[in-house]
């Protein structure tokens, strides 16, 4: 079927040369067996990676070796299987401490998700640091994962939650920094690219804000790490959150990390198995980060599968998995500009934004559009995309979502585009 997207090429509606973006597209198409199925009897257009990738078949294979071959508990078992399971689990933690420039593998917590990362922080940092009166501030574009843990840890602890705002074109208002230079801001937590506006946040400038300010930091990097590089040395920042499904790793896996002598400070998020050096019946003492905050058997399958999957991202080169995003937004901006009713959301320059749109078409419900081309075999999203206050800032309940990864092709932009041209003359809107 990744055929009959091929041959689309010629006929699309927009003609701008796109051949690097056809190149990477169709080059990595085979990898990935779903991208092969018909839905509804048509090519299937998975236009949904903000939410999860789809997985090539390396880190589906990399998962199978491992149950078909080293199956086993991590740094328990004295037997070859098990020290092979814990290598493999442990070279995984360095593979992602390599992928973000972290200093020590030492830095990385294998977590289930960014949603379980960002709540780590607010459990072991924030219960311990923010006091009544303090200031903990985030944005008014943060998904509900990089929010509702600072609405429970102000209320726990009687601090204030404050909010940069974002400007028409989906920019955070700088400015807004000012009101906070003499105030207690404890932490700044913010999303480096929203999942809706698609911006992409200045997060070296953001981090410089905060460390004026005497605030640690908390980046949520879900809608980033798997789009870009990303040096967490450079950034700076003290913690970042990502997720491994969301970069064609296995769901249940995710990462974060934190700057070591903060990690080292920090009391456990959860405790029980494997996170204790030793315990009686009265009390215990810590393992050594960063099995300290890695309580109970962990997701040693999720570990590989992210490994692999990371090995496959890198091969490619972070780089051109940029390029090649940044090229197919420029493709969809242009190509929903050019249609009447449609309003698209966030910053107009694709360089300012991650691979995602988020739009509404004048006259029909995004869950309608969704269930629309649902029948045209194209998966998009369509809701609040767990972010309500955020569309509430729009003005708006919902919108409809199209988010693009290495496997997308511009004909896939094209056959979206004609499908909502067909809803439009459908509904005579
Ligand atoms: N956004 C989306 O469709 P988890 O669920 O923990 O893997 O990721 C949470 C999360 C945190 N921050 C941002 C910016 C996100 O986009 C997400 C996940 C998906 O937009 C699912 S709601």
């Amino acid at each position: 079927m990744a055929e009959n997207l091929k041959v689309l090429k010629n006929e699309s509606v927009l003609q701008i040369e796109m051949d690097e973006v056809f190149e990477l597209g169709n080059r990595i198409r085979e990898d990935f067996p779903i991208l092969k199925r018909l839905v509804k009897g048509k090519p299937f257009v998975y236009l949904d990676s903000a939410a999860t990738t789809q997985k090539p078949i390396q880190v589906i294979e990399a998962i199978k070796n491992y149950y078909e071959t080293f199956n086993a508990n991590v740094h328990r078992g004295i037997y070859s299987i098990a020290e092979e399971a814990t290598a493999a689990y442990e070279e995984a933690r360095e593979k992602v401490a390599r992928f973000i420039n972290a200093r020590s593998p030492r830095e990385i917590i294998f977590t289930r998700n960014a949603t379980e990362a960002i709540n780590l922080v607010m459990h072991s940092w924030g219960q311990n640091n923010v006091q009544r009166g303090d200031v903990i501030l985030t944005t008014e574009m943060e998904h509900h994962s990089n929010l509702l843990p600072w609405q429970i840890l102000s209320k726990l602890k009687g601090a204030s939650l404050e909010f940069i705002g974002f400007d028409k074109e989906g920019f955070l208002k700088l400015e807004e920094f000012d009101k906070y230079k003499n105030k207690s801001v404890k932490l700044f937590a913010f999303t480096f690219a929203s999942n809706v506006l698609g911006t992409i946040n200045p997060v070296r400038e953001l981090v410089k804000y905060a460390k004026e300010m005497g605030a640690i930091t908390v980046v949520d990097a879900a809608q980033a790490a798997p789009h870009m590089p990303i040096d967490v040395q450079q950034v700076d920042c003290d913690f970042l959150a990502f997720s491994g499904h969301k970069m064609l790793g296995p769901m249940g896996i995710g990462i974060l990390y934190g700057k070591e002598r903060l990690l080292e400070e920090m009391e456990p998020f959860m405790v029980g198995g494997e996170m204790v050096k030793s315990a009686d019946f009265r009390g215990s003492e810590w393992n050594d980060i960063p099995w300290k905050f890695e309580a109970g058997t962990p997701n040693v399958e999720g570990a590989i599968g992210l490994a692999a999957a990371i090995d496959y991202l890198q091969r490619i080169g972070m780089d051109a998995v940029r390029r090649h995003e940044v090229k197919l937004t420029e493709y969809a901006l242009d190509v929903l500009a050019r249609m009447d009713g449609i309003t698209y959301y966030g910053p107009s320059s694709p360089e300012q934004r991650c691979g995602l749109v988020s739009f509404n078409l004048k006259g029909i419900h995004p869950h309608d559009i969704a269930m629309f081309l649902d029948n045209e075999g194209i998966a998009i999203r369509a809701g609040h995309h767990c972010a309500m206050p955020l569309h509430n800032r729009l003005g708006i309940a919902a919108s409809a979502r199209a988010s693009f990864y290495i496997y997308n092709i511009p004909s896939e932009i094209d056959l979206l585009a004609m499908s909502l041209e067909k809803i439009k003359k459908m509904l005579e809107i």
